[in-house]
C-alpha cells in the first residue's frame, strides 16, 4: 500500500494473508465463510496457507492459520489479459470468528444504471504489500489507504490496449494499492466491492484495477454453492 497508515481494527477483519510454507507473504485475500476466501486468480499458487486475526495489525497471539485445500478460478480468467481475475479458495479446516476474525460482506447484487460505478467514489485499499514502487521489502504492519475511484472512460485512455471488463480503476497519485497487495479487498461503505488485480508501477499515475466482486456474484457464489456440498 503506497501511502497509507496502520488500519484501524475494525477495518480489516475479514482480511487474510496467503502465506507459504515458511511465511513469506504472497497475496491478500478475504473471508467468505469458515471455509472460503475471496482472492485474485493470479494468486493461485501451490502449498498456500491461509492467516487470519490480524489485530494491531500484525501481532501474532491473535493469528490463526490453515492450509487452502483448493484453489477455485473463474472459468474465463485469462493470463495473458489479466480478464476475470477473480477466485475462491477453500480451506483446508474450517476458521472461527471471534473478536478479530469475521466474515466480509458481499454486494447483495451488480450496481447498475445509476449507480454502475458504485455507490462509492472512496474506496478503501489494504495489505501487507510494498510502500513504493520498486520496493523489495512488503510492510511489516497492515497497512490501508482510501483512494478515489475514477471513470472506465478515463482509464481506458490511459490503458489503451488493455480490455477493461467488470473492473474498477482509481486514482494513484501518491495513494495506491502495490506488489503483494494483490488479491485483498477494496471496501466500499463496509462492503467488498473490489479485488486487488493489477496496475504499471505503484503510485504513479496508471490507474489501479481492481475487479469488481458485483460482476462476478454468479461466479462467486455458485462455485462456494456448487463445491461445498459433495465434493472432497
Ligand atoms: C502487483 O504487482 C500490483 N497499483 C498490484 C496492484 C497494483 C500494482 C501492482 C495496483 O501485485
Amino acid at each position: 500500500i503506497v501511502g497509507g497508515k496502520k488500519c484501524d481494527r475494525e477495518d480489516h477483519r475479514f482480511y487474510v494473508a496467503l502465506h507459504m510454507p515458511l511465511g513469506s507473504h504472497i497475496c491478500g485475500a478475504s473471508l467468505l465463510s469458515s471455509i472460503w476466501v475471496l482472492s485474485a486468480a493470479h494468486c493461485e499458487t501451490k502449498g498456500l496457507f491461509a492467516v487470519v486475526g490480524f489485530r494491531l495489525a500484525s501481532f501474532k497471539p491473535y493469528q490463526a492459520w490453515t492450509k487452502i485445500w483448493r484453489f477455485f478460478q473463474h472459468p474465463l480468467y485469462d493470463d495473458d489479459t489479466t480478464l476475470n481475475d477473480v477466485a475462491v479458495a477453500r480451506l483446508g479446516s474450517p476458521l472461527k470468528t471471534n473478536r478479530y476474525v469475521q466474515f466480509v460482506e458481499l454486494p447483495k447484487k451488480p450496481y447498475e444504471g445509476a449507480l454502475e460505478q458504485g455507490p462509492c467514489f472512496n474506496v478503501l485499499a489494504m495489505g501487507f504489500g510494498t510502500r513504493h514502487s520498486g520496493d523489495d521489502e512488503l510492510s511489516k504492519i497492515l497497512n490501508c489507504v482510501h483512494i478515489e475511484s475514477i471513470s472506465l472512460e478515463e482509464c481506458r485512455k490511459l490503458y489503451p490496449n488493455d480490455k477493461l471488463i467488470n473492473v474498477l480503476c482509481t486514482n494513484t497519485v501518491g495513494r495506491d494499492s502495490c506488489q503483494g497487495d494483490s488479491g485483498g479487498p477494496l471496501m466500499c461503505e463496509g462492503v467488498q466491492y473490489g479485488i486487488v488485480s493489477w496496475g504499471i508501477g505503484c503510485g504513479q499515475g496508471s490507474p489501479g484495477v481492481y475487479t469488481r466482486t458485483d460482476k462476478h456474484l454468479g461466479f462467486i457464489l455458485s462455485a462456494i454453492m456448487l463445491r461445498s456440498s459433495g465434493e472432497k
